[in-house]
């Protein structure tokens, strides 16, 4: 068990919260028109999103999934910025004209989330083959989803990154479903880290919804990754709360299931081990939660406030 400072701990229930209530907003946003495009929340998904990021270190990468506010979130993005790119303003990360699908922050190691299931895999390896041949000792942690495992590209990618070593890992959270299909209609595995044995490298799955398993699993995995051992596959196991994207009428699923998840909420589970460990107050526990809402509001006041693209720019950045 590797032992988390109280700045660490403290810093991923902060993010973990900020993700929930940013997705909070965003989510009544949309519901008003007030935000195009369509987006992909992951409530219930916090710990595997936040934690994971958490064990990076300065000058490690990420790529993102199309479910990716919280994994920018735990990468520490900036929520006014996020949330000024959801209003289409200029000052967004990818200047208004990205949205929820396209957050990314290049120079800063954030190779962006990608509305191609699957699109981070060679994304990854590609980023890792760089730092191995400019010898950084910077790892990629590449976010997927267990939908996404089954795409040509999982398996063409896992094959080179251990053919040629790669520091990268490969961290798949598996809520259970692509779209509305349940993974046990989709594989005929029952643990996605199996896949791993394929191409002679570790495989392992952990309970998503624990941030502490979250955090030491996945910082084991960019040490060996970074130390030259070649990449790892990790399968977090965890849940959505919300339907796949805006219209989803959630047919596939029973409201049993979700209230049973709900039971297993990793920001509440988070929340208990921080009060049971007397680590927090309850009253100290409030006050961040306060701040990290508070956070939010303040993002969508600055994004209000922030200015359109100049109409001149609509074609800048645009390749093809
Ligand atoms: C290449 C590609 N195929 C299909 C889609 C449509 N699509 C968007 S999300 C999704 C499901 C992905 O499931 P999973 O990888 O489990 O991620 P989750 O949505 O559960 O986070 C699909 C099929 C897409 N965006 N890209
Ligand atoms: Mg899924």
């Amino acid at each position: 068990m590797i032992e988390l400072s109280e700045e660490i701990l403290l810093k991923i229930y902060f993010r973990m919260n900020q993700a929930r209530y940013f997705e909070e907003k965003v989510d009544y946003l949309f519901s008003r028109g007030l935000v195009h495009g369509t987006t992909h929340l992951a409530m219930g998904q916090e710990a595997s999103a936040v934690a994971s990021c958490m064990a990076l270190e300065e000058g490690d990468l990420v790529s993102l999934t199309h479910r990716g506010h919280a994994q920018a979130i735990g990468f520490g993005l900036d929520v006014n910025r996020m949330m000024a790119e959801f209003l289409g303003k200029a000052n967004g990360y990818c200047k208004g004209k990205g949205g929820s699908m396209h957050i990314a922050d290049v120079e800063n190691g954030n190779l962006g989330a990608n509305g191609v299931v699957g699109g981070g895999f060679a994304l990854s390896c590609g980023a890792a083959l760089t730092q191995k041949y400019k010898e950084t000792g910077k790892a990629v942690l590449c976010f997927a989803g267990d939908g996404a495992t089954n795409e040509g590209s999982f398996h063409e990618s896992l094959n080179l990154a251990s053919v040629w070593k790669l520091p990268v890992v490969f961290f798949i959270e598996n809520n259970g479903y692509g779209m509305s299909t349940p993974i046990k209609k989709h594989m005929n595995i029952d643990k996605i880290a199996d896949r791993s044995q394929s191409y002679d490298i570790p495989g392992l799955t952990l309970d998503g919804n624990d941030f502490l398993e979250v955090y030491n699993v996945t910082t084991k995995a960019l040490r060996y990754a970074r130390a030259g051992k070649g990449p790892v596959l990790i399968e977090s196991k965890t849940y959505r709360y919300n339907g796949h994207s805006k219209s989803d009428a959630q047919v596939y699923r029973s409201k049993e299931e979700v209230a049973e998840w709900k039971k297993k909420d990793p920001i509440l589970k988070m929340k208990n081990y921080l009060l049971n460990r007397r680590i927090m107050t309850e009253e100290q526990i409030e006050a961040l939660e306060v701040e990290a809402k508070n956070s939010i509001e303040a993002a969508y006041q600055f994004a209000k406030e922030s200015p359109e693209p100049e109409i001149t720019s609509v074609l800048d950045d645009v390749y093809a």
